[in-house]
């Protein structure tokens, strides 16, 4: 149609924004030799995680848009340690195509991250800009604390405006990556297929028996084999019933769990992004 024709053409002295080659430039950065399990993704997926989960629904602040984590102060914020690596990593695609910002690059990265993994379709459309300055930072403590159990689970999603079933989706990203001493203190993977998008970390909260780890490290917990983990937090996802229903059915049904997933990472990476009004 001449409509498709016309969308499909640049507009006169703009560049084409091909965010299919965007898409493909960050594929080609996740495979890693010597790096972790072999793989960014999980690096990139908190990457996009932190850069949103610092929105709070009453004053309208944090959020992806803005990318404020470039900034100090929340670049040095404990919990994003570790997150330059992601950041860095991406540099190289932003130098190939300067005119997607970087909140809308560090949300895409994370959810061609999971889809490469062999997770669901995240729904993605773009429309963050970058803010200019640390300035807009939001406040430290904005993101979960590993330590505390359901109710703290509950008051920071709950701030997003996320209800119990999408937390316990989203928390089951933690079938990816790992726990790094140097990062958070925390140490090892969640799953023995820590660069696979699966239902497993559900499984394994529920199927494997997790005492508490004896090192001089912050509590965790640890299974028989002592090479899988989980943190207090994720243990809340057992122990409070309302959760515990949907790790159950998360754990039998993994197609709920893509579904489920997909909405709400969609859901907060787009927190806080003012996208146009739709006509
Ligand atoms: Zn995480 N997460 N997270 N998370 N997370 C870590 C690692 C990863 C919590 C948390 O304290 C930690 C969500 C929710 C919550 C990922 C994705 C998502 C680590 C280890 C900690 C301590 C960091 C390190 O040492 O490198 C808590 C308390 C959460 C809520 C209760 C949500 C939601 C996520 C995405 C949707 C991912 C992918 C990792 C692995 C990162 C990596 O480098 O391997």
């Amino acid at each position: 149609s001449l409509q498709g024709i016309q969308a499909s053409m640049p507009q006169l002295g703009e560049p084409k924004k091909d965010y299919d080659a965007v898409r493909k430039a960050i594929e080609n950065l996740l495979d890693a030799e010597d790096y972790d399990d072999g793989s960014f993704g999980p690096v990139l997926v908190r990457l996009a995680w932190h850069a949103s989960g610092t929105y709070d629904a009453a004053s309208g602040t944090g959020g992806s848009n803005g990318a404020t984590m470039r900034w100090a102060p929340e670049s040095e914020h404990a919990a994003n340690a570790g997150l330059a690596v992601a950041r860095k990593l991406l540099e190289p695609v932003k130098a190939a195509y300067p005119w997607i910002s970087y909140a809308d690059l560090w949300t895409l990265a994370g959810a061609v991250a999971i889809e490469a993994m062999g997770g669901p379709t995240i729904p993605w459309r773009p429309g963050r800009a970058d803010k200019a300055s640390g300035n807009d930072c939001p406040p430290d403590n904005r993101l979960p604390d590993a330590a505390q159990g359901a109710g703290h689970v509950r008051d920071v999603f709950g701030r997003m405006g996320f209800d119990d079933r999408e937390m316990v989706a989203l928390v089951g990203a933690h079938t990816l990556g790992r726990c790094h001493t140097d990062r958070s203190g925390y140490s090892g993977p969640w799953t023995n297929a820590p660069t696979t998008f699966s239902n497993l970390y559900f499984q394994e909260l529920l199927n494997n028996k997790w005492r508490k780890k004896r090192w001089d490290g912050p509590l965790q917990y640890e299974d028989k084999s002592g090479q899988l983990m989980m943190l207090p937090a994720d243990m809340a996802l057992v122990w409070d019933k309302k959760f515990k229903k949907y790790v159950d059915l998360y754990a039998k049904d993994e197609e709920a769990f893509f579904k489920d997933f997909a909405a709400a990472f969609g859901k907060l990476m787009e927190l806080g992004v003012p996208f146009p009004a739709a006509a």
